[in-house]
């Protein structure tokens, strides 16, 4: 297993991007729209992992949300994973509360997704996934 990105809300993705390619300097990989999760997400390369950046595109997206109760910050923290179906039916079958009963696809098949509720991560939202590339 390795940490594949730490997501992070933002409320203005564009200010954003301005702010870690232009004055940190980041390589920015790409910047798109995720309607199965309802952001649209810049990704950045760190090294071997990435940062993630996410605005809500609806005030129902779980990061709109998230910015409404707590404000920009880490949203959550992404460990990729082999086999996300399997670490998604192991982890229940001990009791582990995950967000989507089975793992889903986005970005066309580029990532398969899943995520620990923050109630049974000490306060954080993992998500888990498996990189298609
Ligand atoms: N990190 C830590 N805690 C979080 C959290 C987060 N990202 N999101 C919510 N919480 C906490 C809340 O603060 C709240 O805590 P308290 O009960 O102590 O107040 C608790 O979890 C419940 O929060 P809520 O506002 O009632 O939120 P919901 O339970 O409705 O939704 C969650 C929480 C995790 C199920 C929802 O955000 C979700 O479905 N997330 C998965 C999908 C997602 O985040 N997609 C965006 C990323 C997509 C991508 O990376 O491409």
């Amino acid at each position: 297993m390795r940490v594949d990105h730490i997501g992070i809300a933002v409320r203005n993705l564009d200010e954003a991007v301005r702010f870690y390619r232009d004055v940190l300097g980041l390589e920015l990989v790409k910047i798109e729209e995720v309607p199965e999760e309802r952001v649209r997400i810049a990704m950045f390369r760190v090294g071997n992992a990435y940062v993630e950046l996410l605005q809500g595109t609806d005030p129902e997206s779980a990061v709109s949300k998230f910015i409404e109760k707590r404000g920009e910050g880490v949203h959550h923290i992404a460990i990729h994973v082999d086999d996300v179906d399997a670490k998604t039916e192991e982890l229940k079958s001990r009791g582990v509360a995950l967000v989507y009963d089975k793992p889903r696809d986005v970005s066309h098949g580029e990532r398969r997704i899943n995520f620990v509720h923050p109630k049974s991560a000490f306060g954080v939202l993992l998500e888990i996934m498996t990189r298609r590339e």
